[in-house]
């Protein structure tokens, strides 16, 4: 297998060049910069990427998924330029590591140290697995879906490849899509080229880079992407077991940590804002605290102002216009809910393998 580990740079409009931030550099894995947060799409050269074994490179041509397993009757293989000429779908998808955040919480669990930055949002375009599903002839027995990509290596001394499953109902939705583009161009290599998957809604583990197999199995799966690691573990208000949905979550993108922001003046408080499993987002509440005494510190929630997102599984702007009016530190907070009335916690909702951490964000300032 050829690693690939150097990320091509992205040119934004104007002179923007955009690198992910290195997390390690091999297996390459790599974090939003919180500038590009902002942008309401995240350009490819921005976007995180989080892989376990290395890229693997597959020329299009050479490429096959076969489809198949116990519970297919009729297995088979299709190429990419027989994908290609299938209808595609286009969805906004808010693209999140189940491991983001996991830096922020106490104790740290062992795993890669995120901060809430292994996030982004893409315009995919891609074929609905659905539509290959019914060509295997998928029966009954069928439980899941367990997609396999090109990427493996060693796991405890066994050559294990990247494999996760998802319920056989969320492989047959119309939106879980076998990916071709995202943001208008063909995948690129750190991406997952030349196909992917993405499931919208759910945690980025799902959402299998490089896939070559699919097969439809009549057991729960338990390879180690899915029944150990991503999986909720001593979790606290959670049961144990895959992650799965994304949980609810905003950002704060503007004022950047520890700025300085003007007494008397308007301030602009923006980020993003999310929900998983394709429910609409409610609310996104803001608000400022004085930090040096409790006294002073603000009460209850102001609603921010929430531009509707591109689609169900997209992301928000959201704003909160703030004028600062004594000198000295402060936090600000935001909180996002949404239509089923999940709101974001106080502070991270511990487990083991520290997964799905969306406490209300916070950024501190100093007004002078
Ligand atoms: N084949 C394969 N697919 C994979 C992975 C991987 O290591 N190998 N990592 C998964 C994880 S944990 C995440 S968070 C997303 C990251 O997608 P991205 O690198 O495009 O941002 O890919 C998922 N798909
Ligand atoms: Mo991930």
């Amino acid at each position: 297998m050829t690693a690939w580990p150097v990320p091509h740079d992205f040119r934004g409009p104007g002179a923007t060049v955009w690198t992910p931030e290195t997390v390690t550099a091999d297996p390459y894995n790599a974090q939003t910069p919180s500038a590009a947060l902002a942008e309401p799409v995240t350009p490819v050269g921005a976007f995180f990427v989080r892989d376990h074994f290395g890229v693997p490179r597959t020329a299009p041509g050479d490429w096959r998924l076969r489809i198949g397993g116990a519970a297919a009757a009729a297995p088979f293989a299709i190429g990419y330029e027989e994908l290609l000429t299938m209808e595609h779908r286009e969805l906004d998808v808010v693209v999140e590591c189940a491991g983001n955040g996991r830096g922020l919480m106490t104790p740290r669990p062992p795993g890669l140290p995120w901060s809430q930055q292994a996030v982004g949002c893409a315009h995919f375009a891609g074929v609905p697995f659905r539509a290959l599903a019914g060509r295997a002839l998928i029966g009954p027995a069928a439980v899941e879906v367990v997609f396999t990509g090109a990427d493996s290596g060693p796991v405890r001394g066994r050559r294990t490849a990247f494999e996760r499953s998802i319920p056989l109902a969320v492989a047959l939705h119309p939106d879980t899509l076998l990916v071709t583009r995202m943001n208008g161009e063909p995948l690129a290599p750190e991406h997952g080229a030349p196909v992917r998957l993405v499931v919208p809604g759910r945690y980025a583990v799902a959402d299998v880079k490089w896939l070559v197999g699919a097969r439809a199995v009549t057991r729960p799966f338990t390879g180690v992407f899915q029944a150990e690691q991503y999986s909720y573990v001593a979790s606290r208000g959670t049961p144990d077991g895959p992650v799965a949905a994304v949980r609810v979550k905003s950002l704060i993108t503007e004022p950047e940590p520890d700025t300085a922001v003007r007494r008397g003046h308007e301030t602009l408080v923006r980020g993003r804002a999310w929900s998983g499993g394709g429910v609409p987002l409610l609310s996104v509440g803001a608000r400022a605290e004085y930090e040096e005494d409790d006294s002073h510190h603000e009460r209850g929630w102001h609603e921010a102002v929430l531009e509707p997102a591109p689609g169900p599984y997209g992301w928000s702007a959201w704003s909160y216009r703030w004028t600062p009016q004594r000198p000295g530190p402060y936090r600000l907070l935001s909180r996002a809910t949404d239509a089923h009335g999940d709101v974001q916690p106080a502070t991270a909702p511990w487990n083991a393998g520290g997964y799905g951490c969306n406490p209300v964000a916070s950024v501190d300032v100093v007004v002078v």
